[in-house]
């Protein structure tokens, strides 16, 4: 039992010395700004898609930001715009159904808020604005 001790703490000393030293690279902060458009005035520019929301839910960007929606939930999403049951909902961009991980861009170029929903969850509160000034 003691020698089994005594491996098991050595087993563990050597991976920390391992892999503790290990040089990795850095991990990108997923929520990190994407790259902008020239021009685009910079800011947050990224929503994570969660079960069942969208944070932030009301997003400030300047003409021209790309934005990025990351499905960060467990269960497929949409970003689709407009407003729940509205006829014209996702006559401007509508993602699909987003799996876990991927993620959704649209540019926007005209100021204005534009609100927009999952398709999914849309009844159940899931729902969100760009304000594009
Ligand atoms: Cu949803």
């Amino acid at each position: 039992m003691f020698f089994f001790r005594f491996k098991l703490l050595f087993t563990l000393l050597f991976l920390i010395v391992v892999f503790g030293c290990t040089d990795n690279k850095p991990v990108q902060n997923p929520l990190t700004p994407i790259p902008e458009a020239p021009g685009s005035g910079g800011g947050a520019n990224r929503v994570m898609i969660g079960d069942n929301f969208f944070q932030p839910q009301n997003l400030n960007v300047s003409r021209g930001t790309t934005v990025q929606w990351d499905q960060r939930g467990f269960v497929q999403h949409t970003v689709t715009n407009g407003v729940v049951g509205q006829p014209k909902a996702g006559n401007e961009f509508d993602s699909g159904l987003l799996n876990p991980g991927q993620n959704f861009r649209f540019t926007f170029r005209q100021a204005g808020t534009v609100q927009y929903f999952c398709k999914i969850h849309g009844s159940m509160g899931m729902i969100g604005t760009i304000t594009v000034r």
